[in-house]
C-alpha cells in the first residue's frame, strides 16, 4: 500500500479523538484519524454492558466547547447510560463533519520518528503507511481491556465476555447459569441486571469496594434549564472544582474530627441521600486523613449491614480499606441484590481462581459449572493502549523502554525523546480524576495551540525537555504523597496488572493543573524546545 501523508494523524475516535480532530482541521492541517472500532465513541462503544453509565451527571459530562451544540442536545436522565452517551458522540461526528477524516476498524500496531524528516511513520493492522508530522495518542486511559491470564481459559467450553468488549448487539443470560469475575465498578453496574435475567449468578470478589447509591432519575427540567440559561458561566465555574464538574453541589469544608457523633451522622446520611461521588464531599477532610476517612467507611459499611440480609455476606461485601482510595463506584441496587435467591458470593481474596475447565472454573479448590463468565477485570489502565503499540522516538528507543519504571511525561502532554507526539489525557495529567470530557477539551486545545506555536515559529518539531519532563513527574508525585491515594492497589498506581510498576500516574486537581498549563503558554511555552 501506498504511503500517505498528512500534517496530523489522530489515534482514537472517542471524545478526545474527535474534538482534536475537529481542532486540526479548523487550522487547515491535513488531518487523519484511526479507530479500531467500527464507529465513533471510544468508552462509550465499547463498554455495552448491562447498567453501563457515567458516573458524572449528565450536565457535566458533555462538550462545552459548542455552545449551540450544549443548548441543544438533551439529557434524560441525571447519570446517562450508555446508548444515551453513544448516540451523543455520534451526534457531534455527523454535526461536525468528522467521519469522513476517519477510517474504522484499523488498529495503529507501530510508530516510529524519524530525526531527519521530523515526522512519523503509522503502520496499522489493515497494512496501511501514513506518513506524519504530528501524531496524536487519544486512546483513552481504560481501553485496553485486562483479562487475567488464568490457565485453561481456553479449554472452557461456555461463552466469555469481558466487560470493556461487549457484543455489539448485547447478550441475554435468561436462564443462563453465569459466573462473574470482579467486583469493581463495571461489575457492581452489571450485577443487578445480571441477575434480573440469569437463573443464577455467582460473583467471584478478590477485594469488596465501596459503592454509593447513585441515585439516577430522570432530569429535571428545571435544574436543566436554570444550567443553560448560562451555561458558560456554569462550566467556568465546574473548572475550578478539583474534579472539574458539579460547581453547584453541597460541599461541607469543616472536618469530620471535630464533628460530635449525631453531627457527623447526620451530614453523612445528608451526603447518602445526595447520592454518587458528593457523598465524599460530606466533610473536607475525608480524602486528606486516614482517622477521617475512616468514619466515612464505617457509615458505609453500617449501610451495607442494613441492605444486606445475610450478616456473613454483609460483612464479606464490607470493603476494609480506604473509601475513595480505589475509584468509589456509584450503584442502583448493587447491594441489595445479594439478597436474591440465585445470587450467590464467593471470596477469591485468600484463595483465589486458580483456572478453568471445560464446565467452569476452579477456585479454592472447588468447581463452579457456568454456562457463560463474565470479566469484569478492568484495564490495563493510562498506559496500556499506548504500550500496546510498538512507539519508538529518538535514536530508536522505544516508549516501552523509556516508561520501564513507570510512565514519564511532561504536563501528561508529551514525552521527551519523542517530538511531535502528543498523548491527551495521558499519566501526568488530571485524567481520570476529573471529568474527562472537560479533561480531553482542555488539551485538545493546548495541543492546538502548541502546534500553532510551532508553525508560527516556522519549526520542524516540538520536544518535552528532560529536566522538565523530571520536574513534573516530581511534582506529580509529591501531590499524590500529600493524600491517602497512594495507600491501596488500585489501577490509579497500576496496581491491578500483574509486574505493572506502581507509580501513581494521575495529577490530582484540574485547577492546579489549569494554572500550570496557563503559566506555561504565559512563559512562551517553558519547557518545550523547538528543533528547526
Ligand atoms: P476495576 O475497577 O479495575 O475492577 C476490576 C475488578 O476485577 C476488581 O474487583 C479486581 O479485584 C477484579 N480482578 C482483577 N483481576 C482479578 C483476578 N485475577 N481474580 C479476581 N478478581 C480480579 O475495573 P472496572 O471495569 O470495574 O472499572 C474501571 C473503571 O471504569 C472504573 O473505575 C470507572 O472509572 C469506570 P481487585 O480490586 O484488583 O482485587
Amino acid at each position: 500500500m501506498a504511503t500517505q501523508r498528512f500534517d496530523a494523524v489522530v489515534v482514537g475516535a472517542g471524545f478526545a479523538g474527535l474534538y482534536m480532530i475537529h481542532l486540526l482541521r479548523g487550522e487547515g492541517l491535513s488531518v487523519k484519524g484511526l479507530e479500531r472500532a467500527g464507529g465513533v465513541g471510544g468508552t462509550w462503544y465499547w463498554n455495552r454492558y448491562p447498567g453501563c453509565r457515567c458516573d458524572v451527571e449528565s450536565l457535566d459530562y458533555s462538550y462545552q466547547f459548542s455552545d449551540p451544540l450544549q443548548q441543544e442536545w438533551v439529557w434524560t436522565e441525571r447519570y446517562s447510560a450508555q446508548p444515551e452517551i453513544l448516540a451523543y458522540a455520534e451526534h457531534v461526528a455527523t454535526r461536525f463533519e468528522l467521519r469522513p477524516l476517519i477510517q474504522f476498524e484499523t488498529r495503529v500496531t507501530s510508530a516510529h520518528y524519524d530525526e531527519h524528516t521530523h515526522r512519523w511513520t503509522v503502520a496499522t493492522d489493515k497494512g496501511d503507511v501514513f506518513d506524519t508530522r504530528f501524531l496524536i495518542m487519544a486512546t483513552g486511559c481504560l481501553s485496553a481491556a485486562n483479562t487475567p491470564a488464568f490457565p485453561g481459559l481456553r479449554d472452557f467450553k461456555g461463552r466469555t465476555f469481558h466487560t470493556g468488549l461487549w457484543p455489539q448487539n448485547g447478550v441475554d443470560f435468561t436462564g443462563r447459569r453465569v459466573g462473574i469475575i470482579g467486583t469493581g465498578s463495571s461489575a457492581i453496574q452489571s450485577i443487578p441486571l445480571i441477575a434480573a435475567q440469569a437463573a443464577d449468578l455467582t460473583v467471584f470478589q478478590r477485594t469488596a469496594n465501596f459503592s454509593v447509591p447513585a441515585r439516577n432519575r430522570p432530569s429535571d427540567p428545571a435544574a436543566v434549564a436554570r444550567v443553560k440559561s448560562n451555561y458558560p458561566d456554569y462550566r467556568r465555574r465546574a473548572r475550578q472544582q478539583a474534579a472539574a464538574f458539579g460547581p453547584d453541589n453541597p460541599r461541607g469544608l469543616d472536618s469530620v474530627l471535630a464533628a460530635t457523633p449525631a453531627q457527623r451522622q447526620r451530614r453523612f446520611e445528608e451526603y447518602w441521600q445526595l447520592g454518587g461521588f458528593m457523598f465524599l464531599g460530606a466533610f473536607g477532610d475525608l480524602m486528606l486523613n486516614e482517622a477521617a476517612n475512616a468514619y466515612a467507611a464505617d457509615f458505609v459499611r453500617s449501610k451495607i449491614r442494613e441492605m444486606v440480609k445475610d450478616p456473613q455476606t454483609a460483612e464479606l461485601l464490607s470493603p476494609k480499606g480506604i473509601i475513595g482510595c480505589k475509584r468509589l463506584c456509584a450503584d442502583t441496587h448493587y447491594y441489595e441484590t445479594y439478597n436474591r435467591a440465585n445470587v450467590h458470593l464467593v471470596d477469591v481474596s485468600q484463595h483465589p481462581v486458580e483456572r478453568f475447565t471445560t464446565r467452569g472454573l476452579v477456585a479454592g479448590g472447588v468447581e463452579y459449572t457456568f454456562d457463560d463468565v463474565v470479566f469484569a477485570t478492568g484495564f490495563d489502565a493510562m498506559t496500556g493502549s499506548l504500550l500496546r503499540m510498538d512507539i519508538r522516538g529518538k535514536n530508536g528507543v522505544s516508549l516501552n523502554e523509556k516508561w520501564a519504571a513507570g510512565p514519564l511525561t511532561y504536563l501528561g502532554l508529551m514525552i521527551a525523546g519523542f517530538p511531535n507526539l502528543f498523548t491527551m489525557t495521558g499519566p501526568g495529567s488530571p485524567s481520570v480524576l476529573a471529568n474527562m470530557v472537560t479533561g480531553v477539551e482542555q488539551h485538545a486545545e493546548y495541543i492546538h495551540d502548541v502546534i500553532t506555536w510551532l508553525r508560527k515559529e516556522n519549526a520542524n518539531a516540538v520536544e518535552a525537555r528532560i529536566d522538565a519532563e523530571r520536574d513534573w513527574v516530581q511534582t506529580v508525585n509529591v501531590r499524590s504523597q500529600l493524600t491517602l491515594y497512594p495507600r491501596c492497589n488500585s489501577w490509579y498506581l497500576g496496581a491491578n496488572v500483574p509486574g505493572k510498576p506502581r507509580v501513581f500516574m494521575p495529577y490530582i486537581g484540574f485547577p492546579d493543573y489549569t494554572a500550570k498549563l496557563d503559566d506555561v503558554r504565559a512563559e512562551h511555552f517553558a519547557g518545550f524546545e523547538l528543533q528547526r
